[in-house]
């Protein structure tokens, strides 16, 4: 039995489990909204809930996961835009790195100033490489990074940022093409990434449709992450 959530991604990516997170931003949820939305989710079989967003007001990410956490029994991730959004409400917190990006203030300035909160809190932090991908459209993550994203074409770059951050010590490789992607990540760098790197790997952004979930599951990711395909349909269904 798997005692941390880390643990339980890497057991499941070694047996070739297939996890699915289900991404819900404070900012475009409402509370009184949470205990349908997380009857949804338990209705989809998803495994944890991510909380986080690039625009999320300071303070509101605490009640907010107390909130689903009356009503939903799996285990809270927090995925923060910065760190504003960190509460103990929650059970981890991808520590995340822009690895994709040259901007200094998320590759290690929001990680210093997070750690006030962190060291006195119970949260399974885990060392995750986040790198953004060309989704096609100008992402949040692109506008508040600042960042370029990695072209779906330069598949050696993105898997040689994905290898430099498992050799970095990173513990999740996380391809991300952004909220509202109008192309997910292509098979190929889904697959050529999953290749080289022998840690877990999460892949989100633009997912919509069945097809496109399981295209990314039979390409490689161990864990796809949907928000809003999952927050733009009540029938939503995988
Ligand atoms: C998680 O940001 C994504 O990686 C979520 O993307 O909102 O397009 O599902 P969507």
């Amino acid at each position: 039995m798997s005692e941390t959530i880390l643990e339980f991604i890497q057991e499941a990516s070694a047996k070739g489990e297939k996890l699915l997170a289900i991404l819900l931003d404070p900012d475009k949820t409402a509370l009184e909204k949470l205990p349908e939305i997380s009857a949804r989710i338990d209705r989809l079989n998803a495994n944890f809930i991510f909380v986080g967003g690039s625009f999320v007001e300071n303070g509101i990410t605490d009640l907010f996961v107390e909130t689903i956490k009356k009503y939903s029994k799996l285990p809270v991730v927090l995925f923060p835009g910065d760190f504003s959004q960190l509460t103990n409400h929650a059970d981890a917190l991808l520590f995340l790195s822009l690895l994709s990006g040259r901007n200094p203030e998320y590759l290690i300035e929001q990680q210093i100033k997070s750690v006030p909160f962190l060291k006195n809190s119970p949260l399974e932090i885990i060392p995750t490489g986040y790198i953004l991908i060309d989704g096609g459209t100008n992402s949040s993550v692109f506008k508040t990074s600042n960042t370029i994203p990695i072209s779906q074409e330069n598949i050696s770059l993105a898997v040689d940022t994905a290898v430099a951050g498992m050799y970095k010590g990173k513990q999740l490789i996380y391809l991300e093409a952004g909220s509202g992607a109008k192309v997910p990540i292509n098979s190929k760098l889904i697959s050529e990434v999953k290749k080289h790197i022998n840690i877990p790997l999460i892949v989100g952004g633009g997912i919509k449709t069945k097809v496109q979930l399981n295209n990314a599951y039979n390409s490689g990711a161990d864990l796809v992450v949907v928000g809003t395909a999952f927050e733009n349909n009540n029938a939503f269904q995988f």
